[in-house]
């Protein structure tokens, strides 16, 4: 790490405490002089710094949302070890795939404040609206075979809402759910969506790409129009709770990868049983629209490949990869 990457990361761990130079210097080797000019860069990227005679140095802004803020957050082996956080991109899974076809180790993250193109399924818009969201994207490199890879969508969804109810202390327990396959909601409406890409040769994946992208902070009036009535944030539900989009990050990236682990050590059984826990999909009958139009079914079961299990009218059951689905009040 760079000394300047090392003090700002200190600086945020002591918290509300003052740091002395003395003891900065003492860890990274560097005089005193060298660490009020990284202080001054820090000043001049907007971080807030009070320096105090004989106490030293603290950060008062110090939730701010920057890849030290969720460095000094993050708690993982090898998640988000490689992590570029840009103020704007097009997108983050755009990024995040040109960094997979460059080799980029698994576990490399994309953090964006603002997406300019953001992307949902089959040529849909993501809003991403600037200071409000994480927009975020996940290189994992599986050894699974292509037609497996939605199962890591279901994974990416079950994380994140564990990382929403943790942060929260399960404030949003009981209203938080997931609808298959990949949009996650609040009170019914959508607070979360989930893109997954993959690069696959033959039969073996050589790169996904999770992208996620969660409401956070915005105000109703913040989201445009023609979703207006759809969209939700964690702020709007909760209005209540300080959300720290540093904290969520950092608490996603650990849930991932330690979904990742226990998938490969012991297969998917644990992961998708706590994806029926807040699936709201599960058991209710269902309009389901793909790409041969739209089907009264009822949902069943998800299947570890992700696929979800429906029964239509006449009993008969079938497997279905992809589609849409709306929850339908009464029974078939
Ligand atoms: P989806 O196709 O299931 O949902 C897209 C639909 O969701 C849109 O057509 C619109 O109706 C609605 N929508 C658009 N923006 C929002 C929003 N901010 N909140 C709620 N509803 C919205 C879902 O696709 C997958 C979205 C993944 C987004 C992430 S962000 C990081 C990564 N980069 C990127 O370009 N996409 C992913």
């Amino acid at each position: 790490m760079r000394a300047y990457d090392q003090i700002l990361t200190m600086l945020l761990e002591s918290g509300s405490q003052y740091l002395s130079g003395q003891i900065i210097s003492k860890r990274i080797g560097i005089s005193r002089a060298a660490i009020w000019k990284h202080v001054q860069t820090m000043q001049e990227k907007g971080w807030e710094i009070e320096s105090v005679t004989r106490l030293g140095y603290r950060i008062i802004n110090a939730n701010r949302y920057t890849a030290a803020g969720i460095t000094a957050c993050l708690d993982t082996e090898w998640m988000g070890k490689s992590l570029i956080y840009l103020d704007t991109v097009d997108s983050t899974n755009n990024r995040l795939k040109q960094l997979a076809a460059d080799n980029a180790p698994e576990g490399t993250v994309v953090v964006a404040d603002q997406q300019t193109s953001g992307r949902g399924r089959i040529g849909r818009t993501w809003a991403s609206e600037k200071g409000c969201g994480i927009w975020m994207s996940v290189l994992l490199r599986p050894q699974m075979a292509p037609q497996d890879v939605q199962s890591l969508t279901l994974v990416a969804a079950v994380a994140v809402v564990e990382a929403i109810l943790s942060c929260s202390g399960s404030l949003l327990e009981g209203r938080i759910g997931i609808k298959w396959p990949n949009d996650i909601l609040i009170d019914g409406k959508k607070v979360c969506g989930i893109l997954t890409e993959m690069g696959a040769e033959a039969d073996a994946v050589s790169w996904v790409v999770v992208g996620m992208g969660i409401n956070v902070h915005h105000r109703q009036e913040q989201f445009p129009e023609e979703i207006r009535s759809i969209a939700t944030s964690l702020a709007i539900a909760c209005s209540s709770f300080h959300w720290n989009r540093n904290h969520l990050v950092s608490a996603i990236l650990k849930n991932i990868e330690n979904f990742i682990i226990v998938f490969v050590s012991s297969g998917f059984s644990d992961i998708l049983e706590r994806w029926r826990k807040y699936s709201i999909t599960l058991g209710c009958d269902v309009l389901l629209t793909g790409p041969n139009g739209t089907v009264q079914v009822r949902a069943v079961d998800v299947l570890p490949d992700g696929r979800l299990l429906v029964e239509k009218a006449d009993g008969e059951r079938m497997a279905v990869l992809s589609g849409e689905i709306s929850l339908r009040p009464t029974s078939l």
